[in-house]
């Protein structure tokens, strides 16, 4: 079996609050009860402390008979305001995304669609017109995957809470967009089990190969 091994960066991108770096430390393998605490301890730096990070997490998936090896970079980006410049120039480096809304607050939905995912295909677009290297990929848009979090939150009769059909159309109009499916998830970061946290990464991984297919590179 042939073997390949990527290096990516993935941008968590999405409004403040909505548990991107919540969803980070599960990844990395990190119980609840310790997120509680570091966001607790990253909340009273607020406003002092532009909280972006950087992990790296290695990951084998299996795609079409292809291992494939990934070495994630995520950045875990701030959805605060102030320091959207810094923000704006990060999102040019994703690879793919990771577009994150609170399920129960329809405002960051709202947000990642009118302003998050629009702002990354901008950044790269613009990233890709400064180098030579990208010319094949001009006015293609990027990978992303849609992320609705704290589902154990969700009430169906709240109107402020996003519904499933909501999600699957949006996915459905940046996929037209796209050229290629953009898949979404349901999560929590406080009671889903890891597998199921984990999807988020296979999807990731998987629009990203279909992606390079759709654009017939081996390597972007
Ligand atoms: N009940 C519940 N609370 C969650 C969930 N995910 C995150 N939270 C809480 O939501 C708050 C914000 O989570 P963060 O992970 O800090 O959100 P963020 O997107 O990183 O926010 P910024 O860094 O400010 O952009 C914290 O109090 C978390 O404990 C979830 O799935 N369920
Ligand atoms: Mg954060």
């Amino acid at each position: 079996m042939s073997v390949i091994r990527l290096q990516l960066t993935l941008v968590f991108m999405g409004d403040s609050g909505v548990g991107k770096t919540s969803l980070r430390l599960r990844l990395e393998g990190q119980p609840w009860d310790d997120i509680v605490k570091f966001i607790a301890g990253e909340m009273t730096q607020r406003g002092k402390k532009l909280t972006i990070y950087s992990s790296s997490i290695m990951r084998d998936y299996y795609i079409n008979a292809v291992r494939y090896e990934i070495l994630w970079t995520i950045y875990d980006l701030a959805g605060q305001d102030y320091a959207r410049e810094v923000i704006e120039s990060l999102l040019g480096q994703g690879r793919v995304a990771v577009a994150v809304f609170d399920v129960t607050r329809r405002i960051t939905f709202e947000n990642l669609r009118d302003w998050w995912i629009p702002k990354y295909w901008e950044k790269i677009e613009e990233k890709r017109r400064s180098s030579k290297l990208y010319k094949s990929f001009h006015g293609r848009k990027a990978p992303l995957v849609l992320v609705g979090n704290k589902i154990d939150l969700r009430r169906e009769d709240d109107p402020d809470h996003v519904k499933t059909e909501e999600i699957s159309m949006l996915a459905e109009q940046l996929s037209e967009k796209l050229g290629l499916e953009v898949p979404y998830i349901e999560i929590s970061a406080k009671e889903s089990d890891f597998t199921y946290v984990e999807k988020i990464l296979e999807l990731a991984a998987n629009a990203y190969v279909k992606w390079l297919a759709l654009i017939g590179e081996k390597e972007y």
